[in-house]
């Protein structure tokens, strides 16, 4: 995937048209958006086509699929059928659930990220411990495409180093949650970032102002 700028916008605003609003002041500066459960929810997965089609954005719908492998399926369908690029999908639930969402992804000749550590504090109580497993099953799997924290380089680093060079790395938690855009760059490929952009008075400054710190 080729990612604008080496940023995802988190869009993870309540409502149509504060989506359009953000979307809009931002579009000189990002080609691809992560929709997750907040406007999924809120608008329906309609919502992807519409800004698909009005933004010619590349859409990742962030729904950190985690269920048995048949419902997995089910989930993934729908969402590749609803116009998403790629999924996010989690790995604690092992290799099977894994399977079937990546089945799903391959059908529709779609992308699908597996999500490794989280980037909150509460990654550390469970699932850190089982991070460096997860994201070696994905390598055994030949999945190509992995989410990782900006919030812990050390964890961000060791994750790199288990799914090679080759493979794609997408980070969040840079901003809000602490972590730095330049930093989390020198090991993952691109950075995914929603309050510092969308609750910024100026989403288009605070954009520009982001991609001028990561040079
Ligand atoms: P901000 O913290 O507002 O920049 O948003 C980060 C975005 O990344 C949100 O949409 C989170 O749901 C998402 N995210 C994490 O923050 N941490 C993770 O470990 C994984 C994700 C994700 O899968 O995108």
């Amino acid at each position: 995937m080729i990612i604008k700028n080496n940023l995802i916008l988190a869009l993870d605003v309540m409502s149509e048209s504060e989506a359009i609003k953000i979307c809009e002041s931002v579009m000189d500066y990002i080609d691809t958006i992560k929709i997750g459960y907040p406007l999924a929810l809120a608008e329906g997965l309609e919502i992807i086509n519409k800004l698909k089609s009005k933004f010619q954005f590349k859409v990742i719908c962030d729904f950190k699929v985690a269920d048995i492998d048949a419902t997995n399926s089910k989930i993934c369908d729908e969402t590749f059928k609803a116009g998403a690029d790629a999924i996010i999908c989690h790995g604690f639930v092992g290799s099977d659930s894994v399977q079937a969402c990546l089945d799903v992804a391959e059908k529709h000749q779609k992308e699908l990220f597996l999500l490794t550590e989280m980037s909150h504090p509460g990654a550390k109580m469970f699932l850190q411990k089982n991070a460096d497993a997860i994201a070696q099953m994905g390598v055994k799997m030949g999945i190509k495409n992995y989410v990782a924290p900006a919030t812990r380089l050390n964890r961000l680093s060791d994750i790199r180093n288990i799914v090679g060079e080759d493979a794609f790395i997408i980070s969040p938690g840079v901003g809000k949650q602490g972590g730095d855009g330049k930093k989390t760059l020198e090991y993952s490929n691109a950075i995914i970032v929603g309050r510092s952009i969308y609750e910024a008075e100026n989403p288009k400054l605070a954009c520009k102002k982001l991609i001028e710190s990561l040079e």
